[in-house]
């Protein structure tokens, strides 16, 4: 109860933060911090006068050049209750903070992440990457629920944590494709939220795109997730094992995909009964084209308003 009271009251913080923008002066927000130190036991208590410090602080505009995820990271670090991990949610939003990293959000035990500021700016937390097709990515449900791989490889995060990191606050996505020409293409999405397993993740938001790969994802918007051994698709397919991979399959006119970037790793061209049953993403190089490299990322979206992205 008193952990989702703090994810409460820090998920306001974190929104007032965002809109608030950049800050000024560390070292008075510190300051201000430890004065409002609280005076009694209570987490409701201590985080509520942690919350109204900083919030006096933003009012006055006193404070400014601060990084917002430092102070958040701070606050967390203030509490002695020893409940709490002292992990944020999301990738450091700095361009030093490139590998991984320890996260943490509610209801899941902190997990290593890969941070990437290589490929779109600072602050991008990788979901799934293919490399050199080492890893079989055609694994059934519970694989996928609970994410398989190597973080600084291949692998995938699964499905808990991503529903867990973009219903924590809004997200946005970035999908990065490389083939094997040495062109580089992306996709992005001002918006990403997963729906949990009682709705079999589904992908429910996805706003707007953006970017040289064309969309083949926003056919997908609505469906849930399938793998070989739990079809959730709407076609009379079962989409997962046709096109062995595991994906949020079906789309309104009755394909299966425009995408499936779970697929088989197949080095560049398919051809005959491979067909889309490769790493396939429509838009870039049809449907009879497996890349070289992808890399899926998310970020939270109020990271774009702060400081050292490239
Ligand atoms: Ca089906």
């Amino acid at each position: 109860m008193k952990f989702v009271l703090f994810s409460t009251v820090l998920s306001i913080f974190i929104l007032h933060l965002c809109l608030a923008g950049r800050l000024s002066s560390e070292f008075a927000l510190e300051e201000e911090i430890a004065e409002n130190q609280p005076k009694t036991h209570g987490m409701e208590q201590e985080l509520s006068a942690l919350f109204d410090a900083a919030m006096e602080q933003i009012r006055a505009n006193k404070i400014e050049n601060v990084n917002t995820a430092d102070i958040i990271r701070k606050l967390i670090d203030r509490n002695t209750t020893g409940l709490l991990h002292h992990y944020p949610s999301f990738c450091p939003p700095n361009n030093a903070a490139h590998g991984v990293y320890t996260v943490n959000v509610a209801e899941l035990q902190p997990f290593s992440v890969f941070c990437d500021t290589r490929i779109a700016g600072s602050g991008w937390m990788v979901i799934q990457r293919r490399v050199d097709g080492h890893l079989n990515f055609f694994r059934n449900w519970t694989q996928y629920q609970k994410g398989f791989g190597n973080v600084s490889t291949e692998f995938f995060i699964g499905l808990d944590k991503l529903h867990a990191l973009t219903a924590s606050r809004p997200h946005e996505l970035y999908i990065y494709l490389e083939d094997f020409e040495g062109n580089a293409r992306y996709e992005r999405y001002d918006e990403f939220l997963i729906a949990g397993e009682a709705d079999s993740y589904r992908l429910t938001k996805l706003g707007t795109a953006s970017g040289d790969a064309g969309d083949s994802l926003i056919r997908h918007i609505s469906k849930k997730f399938s793998t070989y051994d739990k079809d959730n698709d709407d076609s009379s397919d079962d989409c997962a094992q046709t096109k062995i991979g595991a994906w949020w399959y079906g789309t309104s006119n009755g394909y299966c995909c425009y995408s499936s970037l779970n697929g088989l790793y197949l080095k560049g061209e398919v051809s005959g009964t491979l067909e889309e049953k490769q790493i396939y993403w429509h838009s870039f190089k049809g449907a009879k084209y497996s890349y070289k490299f992808v890399q899926i990322m998310i970020r939270p979206k109020c990271l774009e308003a702060y400081p050292n992205r490239v």
